[in-house]
């Protein structure tokens, strides 16, 4: 990771120093290869919007990577002044204990709540293209040092406009890194066995099941599936848990 610092002086980023990698946030590149979007991080903030529409699936994989690398992990929903269309939505993962955090760039009362979560961590901004990671980035470092894209409205998909990942440092002790936006986005697993620990609510269930190394999808007496038909896990979540089981299958098979 190298590691910059703002010059007032020169005004531009110079290179303070190059740490080494300790932890990555990875994903799979299109060969199947392990590649890092951002390094010694301790944290994800994932942001979410009604515009772009919510990739949900997206939120999951993303939540997956950050379950199997022990991230602690924050879900921002910006653009709360375009509606709150997905409320019911977001309370399954609220409900599954992850912290949500609600904003739009016309307030800044919640900016405190944000440093809070933010304080002490490295956290890389991710999320779709244009949901407002710059934005959110731009009102915490109360600096315009960085370029706020236009959503594209034709395509209602957002413009790249952050190239490369860049690292803030805040006053609290917040190292913040907006990543630009990424496409096909899959997570990456050093065992494939590991998709089986990264939904937290299928976690508390597992020593539930007949078989110790019951995969939850065909075993018989699986208390996931069980929970999945009294509604106690959310069936849109175990979707996303068996696309990215089936996902990985492909990417395994594909490299032999
Ligand atoms: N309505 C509304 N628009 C926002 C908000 N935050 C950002 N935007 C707009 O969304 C677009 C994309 O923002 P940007 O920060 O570049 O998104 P990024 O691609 O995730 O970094 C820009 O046109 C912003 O002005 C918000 O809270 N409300
Ligand atoms: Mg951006
Ligand atoms: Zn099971």
């Amino acid at each position: 990771m190298i590691r910059f610092f703002f010059s007032e002086e020169n005004n531009t980023f110079i290179i303070k120093n190059i740490l080494p990698r300790l932890s990555e946030f990875t994903r799979i590149d299109k060969n199947g290869k392990k590649e890092a979007i951002a390094s010694n991080i301790t944290q994800l903030a994932i942001v979410i919007a009604p515009k772009p529409k919510p990739d949900w699936f997206l939120l999951d994989k993303y939540l997956c990577t950050s379950q199997i690398k022990k991230f602690k992990t924050i879900i921002i929903f910006n653009k709360t002044d375009l509606g709150d269309l997905y409320n019911e939505r977001l309370r399954v993962y609220k409900d599954i204990g992850y912290k949500i955090i609600y904003t739009n760039n016309k307030f800044n009362n919640d900016r405190v709540e944000i440093l809070n979560e933010l304080s002490g961590q490295t956290s890389v901004f991710i999320g779709q293209s244009g949901v407002g990671k710059s934005s959110i980035i731009n009102k915490l470092v109360q600096k315009k040092t960085q370029l706020v894209g236009k959503l594209s409205e034709k395509l209602d998909a957002g413009k790249h406009t952050t190239t490369t990942s860049t690292l803030f440092t805040l006053p609290n002790k917040a190292m913040i890194i907006d990543s630009p936006g990424v496409r096909n986005y899959a997570p990456y697993f050093e065992n494939a066995s590991d998709i089986l620990n990264s939904f937290v609510e299928f976690k508390k269930l597992k020593d539930k099941c007949h078989f110790s190394n019951c995969k939850h999808i065909s075993e018989p007496n699986c208390s996931v599936k069980k929970a999945l038909k009294n509604d106690l896990i959310n069936k849109k979540r175990y979707e996303s848990f068996l696309k990215i089981y089936t996902l990985l299958e492909k990417i395994n098979s594909s490299q032999y």
